[in-house]
Order: C-alpha cells, then structure tokens, then sequence
C-alpha cells in the first residue's frame, strides 16, 4: 500500500509537493476543480466549507482540462518524488447538465469524454467524481476533536433547496432565473448515473482511465431534498454491478463509509476490497453517524484504522491511501499539523504491518 497525500488546486506548487513528499507521501492525488474560487466562505488553510451559496463558482465552461497542463503538475510533483496517482473531481461548469439532465447533456457527455481522454493521455491512472445535486453541503465546524481541535460534523439534516444555477454545491450559472430545483427521486438519479457512465466506460476502458466513485458526504438520505446515490454501503455494490467493467471502481471513503447507518464497516472493507474495486482509499475517521457526526483525527474515532489496514493487506490492496481531511490544530499552520499528523500515523501503520507480515 502506498501513502498519498490530496492537494487542492491552488496549493499545486513546488512549497505544497515539497511537503506532502516530507510528509513521506510517494503519490498525490490532486483536485482540478478550484473550489475556493470566488468563494466567499471557503478558507483556503482548510478543507472547503462553504454555505447555503455553495463552494463559490464554478470554472469556465468553455475551457476543458488540458494535457499541457496537467503535464507541467505531473513532471513538477514527479521532480519533488511525487506520482499524480488521481485527480478528484469533476468541474460543475463542465457536466452540470449530466447532473441534471439538462439541454446541454449531449454536449458535456463529450466534454467528460474529452477530459478523460486528456487524463489518460497525460498518464494519470485514475478519475474521483461524486455524481450527487447537493454534494459535500451541510456541515459545519467546531472545536470538538481531541484537545479542542476544529473538526468539521453533521449535526442533523440540511434539506434547503437547491437554488437554479447550482449544482455539486457550486454557482455554474449566475443569471439562473429564480427558484430551486425539483425534488428527484432517487431511481432517476440512478437512471442518469447509468446514462453517465454508458457514455464514459468505453472512452475510461480505452483512455486506460479508471472512474472512481465517492460516496455521498455526508450519507443522509436526501440532503438540500435531493436524493443520493451511495448513502449506505450496499449501494456501492449496485454501482459495480450495473456496469461490469474494470474502469468501474470507488474512491473509497472511509470517513464517509462509517457515517452510514446501514453495515459493518470492515465488512464493508473487506467486500470491496476482495472484489478488487478500490480504485485509492480516503484514509480519515469519524465519531458517530448520519445525522450527527464529527470527524476526528485518525486515531480518534469510531474506526479501528489498524484492522482496517490489515484486511485490505489481507486482500491484496496495493493501492494508494490518503488522508483526505484532517482535524486543524492549534499552531500556525493549522492544516498542515493535520495532514502531517495523519500522514505520520498512516506512515507508522503502514510500517507495523510491514513488521507483523
Ligand atoms: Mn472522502
């Protein structure tokens, strides 16, 4: 197993690699998508946060990811030690309609086409996306980790409606008319996740591109009245088998996993483990679950990270972890102490597995 380590769009630079491979991270996984943009909300020294008006805006839909530059990430992480093992992400601006099943469908089907063909040119494994309306939305954050440290938590539902012009907690279109989004039920967002990946899986399977699937964060069965399509642990085995394929895989969150209220979560590991789905691990813990949950530190919460390590160990995982987030610490560089601390934890684990092989 390999330790990662997930950075934003705007810490891809040569200070951030220099400490993710400190860190000892090997690989990266990266986000595309600049989700502190325009925010008003999203504090760039933490993981975004943002409010009823979202994550901030959107990017420009007329500009599709290109290999130029993703190139130039590749070769700046690889000069510092660092593999681009996944990008997380897709942009609104460029699939909101795939989302909605809006007019521009057919048009953003081939901008995800081309952005996956763009990805498997340049020589990047693997494509995290949370096919979700609302997305990461409702959360909040308090000082409730060990020693006081700011975590981010659920503390009940979160059921305001989705204003027109958002999608994936993020402003695509700032002329929108007034109003919300219709409610959907869930089967049609199943149904637009089969059209979704109908269209993707032959250009994934050709591009050499593997299409990894977030579940929903935070696992309530609807939230801002939208439905969800991985909100409890079997539904990730529904994902997999309505589209056999070995592009068909899950970025697998266990800080989301355990927030579920259905399943045991090293079953849940070992199932999908075994199957050989897990595509990188977001490597995080939580205490509690939907409705009210916190995260904590890695060593904090409700998981056994240990046990957890050792049944993909057990099942043949090889793939990259990553702390996804981390509670903030007390210090001047809150984010940083957090993802240090995570990543030294995951690091020493890694080693005491090694030792008890
Ligand atoms: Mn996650």
């Amino acid at each position: 197993m390999k330790p990662g380590f997930g950075l934003y769009r705007h810490q891809l630079n040569d200070e951030h690699y220099r400490f993710a491979r400190q860190c000892g991270a090997t690989h990266l996984v990266i986000h595309w998508v600049d989700y502190f943009r325009s925010s008003r909300t999203n504090q760039p020294g933490d993981q975004p946060l943002g409010d009823d008006a979202g994550w901030g805006l959107a990017g420009d839909p007329t500009r599709l990811w290109s290999a130029g530059e993703l190139a130039a990430v590749k070769s700046a992480a690889a000069a510092h030690g660092l593999q681009v093992e996944a990008i997380e992400n897709f942009d609104p601006a460029h699939w909101h309609d795939v989302l909605l099943d809006g007019p521009q469908k057919a048009e953003q089907l081939e901008n995800l086409k081309s952005i996956i063909r763009t990805v498997g040119q340049v020589g990047i494994p693997t494509l995290g996306y949370n096919f979700s309306l609302a997305g990461v939305a409702g959360r909040i954050k308090g000082p409730w980790g060990r020693g006081g440290a700011e975590v981010v938590a659920v503390d009940g539902p979160c059921d305001k409606p989705i204003p027109k012009g958002m999608v994936w907690n993020m402003v695509y279109d700032r002329q929108a008319e007034p109003g919300n989004l219709a409610t959907i039920p869930a089967e049609e967002l199943w149904r637009r996740h089969g059209e979704f990946l109908d269209a993707l899986l032959p250009v994934a399977e050709e591009a050499g591109v593997t299409l990894a699937a977030h579940p929903d964060d935070p696992p309530l069965p609807t939230v801002r009245g939208q439905p969800r399509l991985v909100n409890q642990p079997g539904l990730y085995q529904r994902l997999i088998d309505r589209h056999p394929s070995p592009r068909n895989a899950l970025e697998f969150c266990l800080g989301t996993l355990a927030e579920m209220t259905e399943g045991d979560l090293y079953e849940t590991v070992d199932t999908y483990s075994r199957q050989g789905k897990i595509a990188y691990v977001h490597f995080r813990n939580v205490r509690g679950k939907v409705p009210h949950y916190q995260e904590t530190f890695v060593d904090e919460g409700d998981i056994d990270m240990l046990r957890v390590l050792r049944i993909l160990r057990r099942n043949g995982y090889t793939g990259v972890l990553i702390p996804d987030h981390a509670p903030q610490m007390t210090c001047a560089a809150p984010w940083h102490a957090g993802m240090a601390y995570a990543c030294g934890w995951l690091m020493a684990a890694l080693r005491a597995l090694e030792d008890t092989a």
